[in-house]
């Protein structure tokens, strides 16, 4: 273990890499003392989560202009933030994984040598807090204390970090106790990159939303840091999440035997009264938060929210894979949530929410695309600018957001945050395709399941920077979430499959809602009726624990499809053909597909399991076999 003595003395100031000595102790004030001494702040304020502290926070934020309070007798306790134009989603191209060796980060992550990047972050985190309240957030992801648990500390000097943190994760005094007391936690360090200070010690006014046009947010798998500079925005400054929860925690379960996917979590219950819980994996802006909150149009079957994002998977002493979410509110996809598509998220967004980047109504309510069927006549769009239909430009930003409280979710399932978490009957992996991929199909085995997973590619969405709908490859849903090389993910799954018990490892199954006709259109209804989807894969699931014999599925080369009349469309408004077309395998395209596949593959070299590679051979004597 490094001492506070091994800090080098020679430094005329605390650098970066003091700080990260200092962290390795695991000495919590040392390391605020440290973080200080290097960002320069006016003070410090230690966050205890409790509600006081968060209206004083609030009060702050109204006062400076960041939050707008929307009218309380529409939204209670509801406010909207606008963030600076340019800090609108994740920016992958800042994102890095210093691991010690490159070969770690894999081929799909940017990776810059440690000592390097902390020379970097050392010259943009000097004395970037200067004038600002540094404060101190210590936070559990997942129940504090929990088995399945972890915990972290984030020093930020936005305001709007703190409360979003405090509605994401839990935060506590608590928390602060168990960290002082020696239990392991995750060091994050967060700054806007705004000082109001100048070297020269010149001040300078605030702005509602202070960012920096240099953006880094940077990982140290190794010694399980966080530096995220220069930006607000949710996925790159509350650390908890993606930064945690995905990127550093995947590197923890690699070495632990656990897995942090980008997944949601659920828990369906038959009319029969069966109980099953899903995970699935979709990428950003894919239908997480929808399935999680999906009420279903098929008489009798109830589904509840467990998590929306991210879920903590770990083989349990009895076999099963047990899940988690470790979050405790959900940063959801405002553009497309209405009473039709997502009415359980129209109801928890009625009180004590945070909307980023949303439209706000004359009468001081929030608007997006999709909430209403017909946009109000006058609104201000979240640049803060006068907008009409007639503008022809999104009043949201497509990557708008809310933040809110999982608990506030009518549709939150009992013991949704059972420390123990709940055992895992399946995993369902998707993408947005307009071509191609099949609304269901079921693997044939967990290495056909993990083969699913790694072969996901989807169009681009709004919710990082870059060309929207352009296809992308995007393994797992975790191509921007994975701490570590791709390819060691997908051996460390079918090393955790291996963990389980066999009559106990979940069915694994592939869908796409988004699949088009050819004007364009969705073939699928999708949100409420994809609980048609679910009800098969739960058909099937009492197909293989013997409950129910009759036939349900057709062998098809991408896998398990339904049989004519397993999937229940019965009252389902759908056009001529589109069934067939929704579960159409066409082998020449896939047979391409299949060759993009072997390209994806040959860049993680000889790291890619050969068990992959031989369901790529299947899948390619099984097209041709049906051509
Ligand atoms: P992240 O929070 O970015 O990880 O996203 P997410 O996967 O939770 O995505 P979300 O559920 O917020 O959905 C994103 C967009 O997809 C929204 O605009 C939804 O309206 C739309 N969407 C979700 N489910 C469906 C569906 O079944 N069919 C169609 N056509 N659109 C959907
Ligand atoms: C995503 O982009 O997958 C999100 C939003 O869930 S963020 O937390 O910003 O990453
Ligand atoms: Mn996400």
């Amino acid at each position: 273990m490094t001492t506070l003595a091994d800090r080098p003395t020679t430094a005329a100031r605390t650098t970066l890499a003091d700080v990260t000595h200092i962290a390795a102790t695991g000495d919590v004030h040392a390391w605020v003392e440290a973080v200080a001494a290097l960002t320069e702040p006016a003070d410090v304020v230690w966050c205890d989560g409790s509600d006081e502290q968060r209206r004083a926070l609030v009060a702050r934020m109204v006062d400076a202009g960041t939050l707008l309070p929307l009218d309380p007798a529409l939204r209670p306790g509801s406010y909207l933030a606008r963030s600076d134009p340019a800090d609108v989603a994740r920016v992958e191209a800042r994102t890095f994984i210093c691991s010690r060796d490159r070969a770690d980060a894999g081929p799909t992550n940017n990776w810059v040598e440690p000592d390097a990047m902390r020379r970097e972050l050392d010259t943009v985190f000097a004395g970037s807090m200067r004038g600002r309240t540094m404060y101190v957030v210590p936070f559990s992801m997942g129940p504090v204390g929990g088995p399945l648990s972890q915990l972290g500390v984030e020093v930020t000097d936005s305001p709007y970090v703190v409360v979003s943190m405090g509605v994401m994760t839990r935060v506590s005094r608590v928390v602060l106790d168990l960290v002082e007391s020696g239990a392991p936690w995750v060091p994050a360090v967060h700054s806007v990159g705004a000082p109001l200070v100048d070297a020269a010690g010149e001040r300078r006014p605030d702005v509602a939303w202070p960012c920096n046009e240099t953006k880094y947010v940077s990982h140290f798998p190794e010694t399980r840091e966080i530096w995220s500079f220069g930006s607000g925005y949710g996925g790159n400054a509350l650390l908890g999440k993606k930064c945690f929860a995905l990127r550093i925690a995947s590197v923890m379960g690699r070495d632990e035997g656990w897995l942090a996917e980008h997944m949601l979590l659920i828990r369906v219950t038959s009319p029969q009264g069966r109980r099953y819980h899903l995970a699935a994996a979709f990428p950003s802006a894919c239908g997480k938060t929808n399935l999680a909150m999906l009420q279903p149009t098929l008489p009798g079957w109830r589904v509840e929210t467990i998590g929306d994002d991210i879920a903590w998977l770990r083989p349990g002493p009895d076999g099963t894979l047990r899940a988690i979410n470790p979050e405790a509110g959900f940063f959801g996809v405002a553009p497309g949530t209405g009473v039709t598509t997502n009415p359980a998220a129209i109801a928890t967004l009625a009180r004590d929410t945070i909307f980023t980047n949303v439209a706000l109504t004359p009468e001081g309510d929030v608007w997006w695309e999709g909430l209403t069927p017909e946009p109000p006549a006058h609104l201000t769009d979240w640049t803060g600018l006068p907008w009409t239909p007639a503008d022809g430009r999104p009043a949201a930003h497509p990557n708008s957001r809310f933040t809110v409280a999982a608990a506030q979710c009518p549709t939150i399932a009992d013991g949704w945050d059972d420390p123990e978490g709940v055992p895992l009957d399946a995993i369902v992996f998707g993408g947005r395709r307009a071509t191609n991929v099949p609304l269901v199909a079921q693997a044939q085995g967990w290495e056909h399941g993990v083969f699913m997973g790694a072969t996901i590619s989807s169009e681009r969405t709004a919710a990082a920077e870059g060309l929207v709908g352009e296809l992308r490859r995007d393994p797992f849903a975790m191509l921007p979430f994975c701490g570590y090389d791709m390819a060691d993910h997908w051996a460390h799954w079918l090393r955790v499959g291996a963990a389980l018990d066999p009559d106990k490892r979940p069915l694994v199954f592939g869908v796409n809602w988004f699949r088009k006709d050819d004007e364009g259109r969705f073939l699928w209804p999708g949100f409420g009726e994809n609980a048609r989807v679910l009800a098969w894969m739960v058909d099937q699931l009492d197909r293989a624990r013997g409950l129910r014999t009759d036939a349900g599925a057709v062998v098809s080369p991408v896998g398990l499809l339904p049989a004519a009349g397993a999937l229940d469309v019965d009252g389902l408004d759908l056009p001529e053909g589109a069934l067939e077309q929704l579960l159409d395998v066409d082998p020449d395209s896939w047979l391409r597909e299949a060759d993009l596949t072997e390209e994806f593959f040959a860049t993680f070299g000889d790291r890619v399991p050969a068990a992959l590679r031989a369901r790529l051979a299947h899948l390619r004597e099984a097209l041709e076999r049906s051509r």
